[in-house]
């Protein structure tokens, strides 16, 4: 990820209004807040939203991201993908247990991305996490690729990694043929030629949430594959 876009961006809310009693509560009035990060980036980004309220209560979460998306849930994590370069505006709605609302808003800027539609991507699923414990079981975690373009794609010197910057190397002869698909898992083992292992002496992939990040070889963003498993 570019270091640049690791600053966190801060939605404050710019709505609150209390729905039920309206006038005769004595209850204070609710404020829905978010935080995401990257505020802004090229095409296939990967942001992520974290959501609160003030003061912080349990709440519903709903997520509109600008784009024709929604998603629930406190924490989500959104990829835009755009051919041109677009500003998106992301509206939060958060309701409390006794019926409060609020809003909050905040916009998310993305380039277009030098590869208007990748070729090589993620497939589902993603077995981010291993059956039992995942450092027991490293080759139960891996994820898939396929080819959907009409060229072979020599993979050599194409990464793949994980929202820390750790990365995996194919290696130099690695092929996708046209509708093929390859597997990479984390632990160890012999490679053939659609099965990969990336030699990692710990789990890659968090169970809660990561982003994958494929590059070619000069380093651009290909597919980026991001989840939030709550
Ligand atoms: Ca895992």
């Amino acid at each position: 990820m570019n270091r640049n876009q690791t600053r966190r961006g801060l939605a404050l809310a710019v709505a609150a209004l209390v729905a039920a009693l309206a006038g005769c509560s004595r209850e204070p009035a609710l404020t829905a807040v978010f935080t995401y990060s990257p505020p802004n980036g090229t095409s296939p980004l990967a942001v992520r939203f974290d959501a609160a309220t003030v003061p912080a209560t349990q709440a519903n979460y709903e997520w509109d991201f600008g784009d024709g998306t929604q998603a629930s849930g406190q924490d989500a994590t959104h990829t835009y993908r755009t051919t041109t370069a677009a500003t998106f505006h992301v509206v939060l709605v958060a309701t409390d247990s006794v019926g409060r609302s609020a809003t909050a808003g905040g916009d998310i800027s993305v380039n277009a991305s030098p590869i208007a539609t990748p070729l090589v991507r993620f497939t589902w699923p993603f077995h981010f996490d291993a059956e039992g414990d995942d450092a027991a079981n490293l080759n139960d975690e891996y994820f898939t690729l396929e080819n959907a373009g009409t060229t072979v794609v020599d993979l050599s010197g194409w990464t793949v990694e994980n929202e820390r910057g750790v990365a995996y190397h194919f290696p130099v002869g690695a092929r996708l043929a046209p509708g093929a698909v390859l597997t990479v898992h984390s632990g160890a083992g012999h490679d053939t030629a659609d099965i990969f292992h990336w030699n990692a002496d710990a789990p890659v992939w968090n169970d809660r949430s990561d982003i994958a990040i494929l590059r070619d070889p000069t380093g651009n963003i290909v597919d980026v594959y991001a989840y939030d498993s709550c």
